[in-house]
């Protein structure tokens, strides 16, 4: 008799016709194997992956993308449920038998004249009751590498898998790169995936966002936790006393420079557990425990450097646990090394671009692709957490969201109460940069920003984080903060980076009950003497207007978060829209 997982393996043969299967081991001498491979492999008429310099990045290798693949396809994003009403206005619906049969249509036969590779891993350490176990099938080499990075690939999966049809199943063909033939699409009640025509790290590395997030969200509403789109902190203070903390923003707000902050104040120290996905169980103690599915980073590169983020710069340039991919970078060609804006204040004279051709600056455009990206093993971090690898993962004290506002939000404040944090959550919004399309300084709400990566109705989403709070004994608090405010000639107010260390070690004194807050209608905001502003040259006045609460702001902000629950109706949660009623009294007194 077959196991279930064989069957899947025999069915992916059939339908995918490759050429040959391969089952990934997720040994070092296999990534060896196959990055040699890649490199006499070609896809698209582009050589898959090329040495770098290895003095300066060990165990590098080179990727460009089709110009067309180059970041996640929200539009081509599906989730096909039974009932449009399941996926909720947040994604787009197809139903399940519609979807599968335009899929197979695409992946009947795709992977004649290629290798099927089969790739075993677990989300999260398998030693973890927390863990989940996961097939993805994949004709792509980068693919297979980047999940070895990404992902605990081998045969602890298989081991685990054993006999039982309780695994993830990923199944994903790179195609023709074809936007008009790709498509993303998440089976939920089938904890199943299938991507087609795109490479791209959040399309193809099915136990990312496709399962981590959206396949993930859905089991932990089913099975009582939480898949949140947030890094995991720990933050050490002079008494060597560690805080875990949670971190969810939007895009283009510093999250990943926060998980590998390092802070400005003197013996504090921040140890890294992950840059953007975390899952959240109730431990038998009655807190909230969170562990890191992932085993990588999947980091933008532009941005990064020396002075933005030297614990990155220093983990693309360990070699512990190879390879280490970049993709889309634009290249040195003096020293063979990956280069892109930000990396150095320099642009350096002889430059191949992301697409592959000669680098003129005068043209006006970057060098290297906006979104291009760096895949590198978090065992490479150097301020990775001893607590990284332990299977109850690490108690939770406080959760910080964010946004970026030019106004309104004030540099932080803290919820009353869970269910005030759940609405803050909710409502977020953040301003559009020149990263995302669309209108520059927009205000767009991103709940808890999950709203690309929450695999159904998102007012049940809100429900689930509700009903969470009422099962915690011991709930963290929760913390808004804003390090974007402008004044009135539109500078920054707040110097951010390194220096946010100072509004965390406020969060530590407060979630340690060592300092009082002022009340006011939002929450609770700092007393300007307890945040350590030693060193700092700003003046009162500016800490005090960061700190301000407009209510003018707010009553538009009240309305902007009313506008944005009508779209999801009756899913909206009752507390939730009483919350919203009280504050919005509590404004116009
Ligand atoms: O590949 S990811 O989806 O994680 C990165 C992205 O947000 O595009
Ligand atoms: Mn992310």
């Amino acid at each position: 008799m077959s196991t279930p997982m064989e069957l899947f393996v025999n069915e992916m043969r059939e339908l995918f016709l490759p050429d040959e299967v391969y089952v990934m081991d997720g040994t070092q001498e296999e990534a060896e194997r196959l990055a040699n491979l890649a490199e006499k492999s070609t896809l698209d008429g582009r050589t898959v992956l090329k040495k770098l310099n290895w003095q300066e990045y060990p165990n590098s290798y080179y990727h460009n993308s089709n110009p067309n693949d180059v970041a996640r396809t929200e539009h081509l994003t599906f989730v096909c449920t039974p009932t449009q009403e399941e996926a909720g206005p947040n994604n787009n619906w197809l139903n399940p038998n519609e979807a599968k049969d335009k899929m197979d249509g695409f992946f009947k036969g795709a992977m004649k004249g290629r290798t099927m590779y089969i790739i075993p891993f677990v989300m999260g350490n398998p030693k973890s009751k927390y863990a989940k176990n996961c097939i993805q099938v994949t004709d792509s080499i980068y693919v297979a590498l980047s999940m070895r990075v990404m992902s605990r690939v081998g045969k602890q999966a298989i081991e685990k898998i054993g006999n039982s049809s309780d695994f993830f199943r990923g199944m994903h063909s790179i195609g023709d790169v074809n936007p008009d033939r790709r498509f993303i699409m998440h089976f939920p009640q089938e904890n199943l995936v299938m991507s087609f025509g795109s490479g791209y790290g959040g399309n193809a590395l099915l136990g990312k966002k496709c399962y981590s997030l959206r396949i993930g969200s859905y089991l932990g509403k089913q099975e009582g936790w939480l898949a949140e789109h947030m890094i995991i902190i720990g933050v050490q203070a002079p008494d060597g006393k560690i805080t875990y903390f949670l971190g969810a923003f939007p895009s283009a707000c510093g999250k990943t420079n926060l998980a590998l902050l390092e802070p400005v104040l003197k013996g504090y120290k921040v140890w890294t557990l992950g840059d953007d996905i975390a899952w959240i169980n109730i431990g038998d103690d009655g807190k909230l425990y969170a562990i890191n599915p992932e085993s990588g980073f999947f980091g933008v590169a532009p941005g990064t450097g020396m002075k933005t983020n030297p614990v990155m710069m220093k983990t693309l340039k360990n070699d512990k646990f190879p390879p280490t991919l970049f993709t889309n970078t634009a290249i040195d060609n003096s020293n063979n090394t990956p280069w892109w804006e930000g990396v150095s204040d320099k642009v350096p004279s002889d430059l191949t671009d992301w697409q592959g051709g000669v680098y003129d600056k005068n043209l006006g455009k970057p060098a290297a692709h906006p979104n291009s990206r760096f895949t590198v093993s978090v065992y490479n971090c150097p301020t990775l957490s001893c607590e990284y690898d332990n299977p109850r993962g690490v108690p939770i004290s406080g959760i910080i969201f964010g946004g970026r506002r030019k106004d309104t939000i004030p540099l932080v404040y803290e919820a009353k109460d869970w269910n005030s944090g759940v609405f803050i959550a909710s409502s977020i919004g953040s301003e559009t940069t020149a990263a995302a399309t669309g209108k520059v300084g927009a205000v767009r709400r991103d709940p808890m920003a999950m709203l690309p990566f929450c695999g159904y109705n998102m007012g049940d989403y809100f429900q689930h984080w509700l009903d969470i709070g009422k099962k915690v004994k011991h709930l963290p608090k929760i913390f808004m903060v804003n390090w974007f405010r402008k004044n009135e000639v539109g500078k920054f107010m707040w110097p951010g980076f390194r220096e946010n260390s100072r509004v965390i070690k406020w969060m530590i004194d407060r979630i340690e009950g060592k300092v009082d807050a002022t009340e006011v209608e939002i929450g609770l905001l700092p007393k300007i003497d307890s945040l350590d502003l030693a060193g700092l040259d700003i003046d009162k006045e500016v800490v005090e207007k960061l700190l301000k609460i407009n209510k003018d702001d707010w009553k538009k902000e009240i309305e902007m978060v009313e506008d944005f629950y009508t779209k999801f109706g009756d899913k909206i949660p009752k507390e939730l829209k009483d919350y919203l009623l009280e504050l919005k009294n509590k404004l116009t007194l």
